[in-house]
């Protein structure tokens, strides 16, 4: 069983409403289908969503690294020599959700070789996930609507509510609205992708004191470095290191250096082989983790349930798996579908990864 070809498609499928944080907006999921297929027959998927303003990727680019440098270097090893297969994907620097993409292809085929789910073979710890849904930026009211459409329709009892405008106050303002709008049963946590200063974040903090936040997420810099580290010295909730936290060697350092206190695992960047080194690591040293959304389409959320569920201190916490619902289609042939606050895991062998042939033909960008 050797990797005979690998395919990296973009698609393009528009958002019924923009999803618009800090540090960008996103309106059309340009993503990258990665298909990973084998001399005897089986094909291993994943997606690859570009993120240029947190990782430097564009969808170009990732087809471009896939098809010019890591696919060269890994056609003919075996699935199950990943750990050659990442030597010599890290020969590249950066890259992250193209190098993601093949690894989570990779564990698809590993699972189909072997006849049992992925998420068996990364842990098996259960099989759902309670679901934590992001709000981005809109007007305080369109905020509470959204929120209260997703807990009616779906059942979603955990949001993080993005923040990092100016003036910090507004984002104040819509916070206390939806904790006044949702009652104090629902779980609240806030996200600023690095839109703050470290002392808007610290009055942010303060004046939200009596809103029994969760967690905070990157409120501001990493790279404001003693900044962060005042700000996170005081603040009343673990502060989640996300996009400063993308590799094992990052969540080390931002731990360490006082700069977090809990993790964002995504799996749309670390994809199934890292994601498990830093949730070892998160474990090892008594840190919290939350499964991270990189908006990841259904595909992505797939991989990120499968990987979630899979172990015990990740499927702990509703996990960020709701983005996909803004989207006005998918490749999937049967939807993932949000019940009860709850997703699951696909049963079946490998990742449960279906495409209907009709949508790609639709929404692929190279044909
Ligand atoms: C998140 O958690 O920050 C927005 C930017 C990004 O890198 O990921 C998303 C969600
Ligand atoms: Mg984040």
């Amino acid at each position: 069983m050797n990797i005979a070809k690998i395919e990296a498609i973009p698609f393009a499928i528009p958002y019924r409403k923009p999803l618009k944080f800090a540090s960008g907006e996103v309106h059309t999921a340009e993503h990258v289908l990665v298909r990973v297929h084998t001399d005897d027959g089986l094909t291993g998927m994943a997606e690859a969503p570009p993120r240029p303003y947190t990782y430097g990727e564009t969808q170009e680019s990732i087809v471009a690294v896939i098809d010019k440098i890591f696919a060269p270097q890994i056609l003919g090893l075996s699935p199950l020599e990943r750990e050659v297969v990442h030597a010599r994907l890290d020969r590249t620097v950066g890259n992250p959700t193209a190098k993601a993409a093949l690894d989570m292809a990779l564990w698809d085929i590993l699972g189909q070789a072997a006849g049992v789910p992925v998420s068996g073979l990364l842990g098996g710890y259960t099989d759902r996930m309670r679901v934590s849904h992001m709000v981005g930026f809109a007007p305080a009211g369109q905020m509470v609507a959204e929120a209260e459409r997703i807990r009616d329709v779906h059942g979603i009892s955990t949001f993080k509510v993005k923040v990092g405008r100016r003036p910090y106050t507004n984002d104040v303002d819509a916070c206390r609205a939806l904790r006044e709008a949702l009652g104090p049963q629902v779980e609240l946590y806030i996200d600023g992708n690095r839109g703050w200063t470290a002392s808007e974040s610290a009055r942010a903090l303060r004046e939200m004191a009596d809103l029994g936040l969760t967690f905070a997420e990157e409120l501001c810099p990493a790279d404001d470095v003693l900044g962060r580290r005042w700000l996170v010295r005081q603040s009343p909730v673990p502060f989640i290191a996300d996009e400063s936290a993308t590799q094992a060697a990052e969540v080390t350092r931002e731990l360490l250096g006082g700069s977090a206190t809990a993790i964002s695992i995504k799996t749309a960047r670390t994809g199934f082989t890292a994601s498990q080194r830093v949730l070892h690591q998160c474990e090892g040293l008594g840190v919290e983790m939350v499964m991270g959304n990189q908006i990841d389409g259904q595909i992505g959320t797939l991989c990120a349930v499968a990987f979630g569920g899979a172990h015990r201190s990740t499927a702990r916490r509703a996990g960020e798996l709701s983005n996909f619902l803004d989207m006005t289609d998918d490749l999937l042939t049967e939807p993932l579908s949000i019940e009860d606050g709850t997703l699951r895991i696909r049963e079946g062998a490998g990742l449960g990864i279906d495409i209907d042939p009709d949508k790609l033909a639709r929404y692929r960008q190279d044909a």
